[in-house]
């Protein structure tokens, strides 16, 4: 058996997916997802031109080989259009593996380790009776773990705030925290976070007074503070017994994270836009970190996000992987076979994909008692409806970005 073609797949349900398909000369086809959030079409060229005319004639069952050809052979390394690219590939050579083996993917990396994948959701508000019913939904539809994001009083968007439909002039309301505007140039927001300093933990002293101290909260900072502004929040959320304080500062000074590391032991988690073990290697080893957020789709593949895992559990670092709605559900999946089967599994972000995109990827995975579970297909579990797909072309998305109240640009 070897591989035949390969082709790249572009569909924009309720937003972009990139999707590589693999089929072997048996006729057994491998899905990869290679979503970049609103860079999706760099990686489709970087596939179709660079990647699929080497893949035809290849033993489909060498990953590892695959792996450090598409990695080593580039002679350019890194960088997240090419990590997004070879990911693919990666995962649609373990779906490939599974089916011709009759075994779901997480039998492959050494079988389930627990029953399924604790869940965290994402409850959102400006005010507190808005985020307290958020939770609330979130608690009745069973997640036993709950992101906490809050409006900062003046300020007016803000990261991880559910749009309603009058934020959005009328038009469809997003509930997917997700806030890609699909066919418009990007939406500039502002900020400002001494404000955002003074407002939060109070915001998280209401949540655990109204809910008690059982409940995993979990708070994102997206990339906003200086060190210093860090490891105030930490020491000021303390009392609050977060599960994880997450991008408490941008990842590329990864120093800062040593900074935070001495003021506070609220936990944090990074690594959502890292792309290689080598983005972790100081963080792991120094133990400045708590919880890899590395996506299965960004960081190269299964194979290397299980290296890089491994390597954490040696200093009891667990997984967080990245799970918004841009991740597409062969990256969920895959993500999803690793955490099942890993011994140092943390806990893995959900946020529910809309119906049309789950009826362009039919779907293995259950979400049950706020546990997450790949399910028992062969594989990684997930079919594309190549028609169905075709109904929704690519539409140009951008993310937002922060200005702050000068006009200096600020990270979103
Ligand atoms: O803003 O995936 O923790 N989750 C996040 C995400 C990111 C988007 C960017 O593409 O920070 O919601
Ligand atoms: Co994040």
């Amino acid at each position: 058996m070897i591989i035949d073609r390969a082709e790249v797949i572009v569909t924009s349900p309720d937003r972009n997916f990139v999707t590589l398909k693999i089929t072997t000369s048996d006729g057994v086809t491998g899905l990869g997802d290679a979503t970049l959030n609103g860079r999706e079409l760099a990686v489709v060229a970087y596939l179709r031109e660079h990647v699929v005319p080497l893949l035809a004639g290849r033993d489909p069952h060498r990953i590892e080989d695959a792996w450090q050809f598409l990695y080593r052979s580039a002679y350019w390394r890194r960088g997240p259009v090419t990590m997004a690219a070879i990911a693919a590939v990666d995962m649609a050579l373990w779906d490939i593996k599974g089916k011709v083996t009759g075994l779901p993917v997480y039998q492959l990396l050494g079988g389930a380790s627990r029953e399924g994948l604790l869940a965290y959701g994402h409850a959102s508000g400006k005010e507190l009776p808005e985020l307290f019913d958020s939770v609330r939904e979130h608690l009745a539809d069973g997640y036993r773990a709950i992101r906490i994001q809050s409006g900062v009083p003046g300020l007016k968007a803000i990261y991880g705030i559910a749009s309603q439909a009058s934020d959005t002039g009328g038009g469809e309301a997003r509930y997917d925290h997700e806030p890609a505007r699909r066919g418009e140039l990007p939406v500039q927001e502002d900020w400002d976070t001494r404000a955002y300093l003074r407002h939060l933990p109070g915001v998280f002293e209401a949540v655990r007074h109204e809910f008690g101290p059982e409940l995993p909260l979990l708070h994102d900072g997206h990339h906003r503070m200086t060190p210093i502004q860090a490891a105030k929040l930490g020491k000021d959320l303390e009392p609050f017994d977060l599960f994880w304080l997450e991008d408490c500062t941008p990842a590329e000074n990864q120093e800062a994270l040593r900074l935070v590391r001495q003021h506070t032991t609220t936990p944090l988690a990074i690594g959502e836009i890292f792309n290689t073990v080598w983005d972790f290697q100081d963080l792991i080893r120094e133990q400045l970190i708590d919880y890899v957020r590395g996506a299965v789709t960004h960081m190269g593949g299964i194979t290397p996000l299980k290296k890089t895992i491994d390597y954490a559990a040696q200093y009891q670092i667990k997984s967080g992987f990245h799970g918004p709605t841009d991740i597409s559900p062969v990256g969920m999946a895959a993500q999803a076979h690793l955490g099942l089967a890993i011994h140092n599994f943390g806990i893995q972000e959900y946020m529910p994909h809309g119906e049309k995109t789950n009826q362009v990827f039919e779907q293995s995975f259950t979400w049950q008692d706020g546990l997450l579970h790949p399910g028992d297909q062969p594989g990684l579990g997930v079919t594309l409806d190549t028609d169905e797909a075709g109904r929704y072309p690519y539409e140009r998305a951008y993310l937002p970005y922060n200005r702050l109240a000068d006009g200096t640009m600020h990270d979103w």
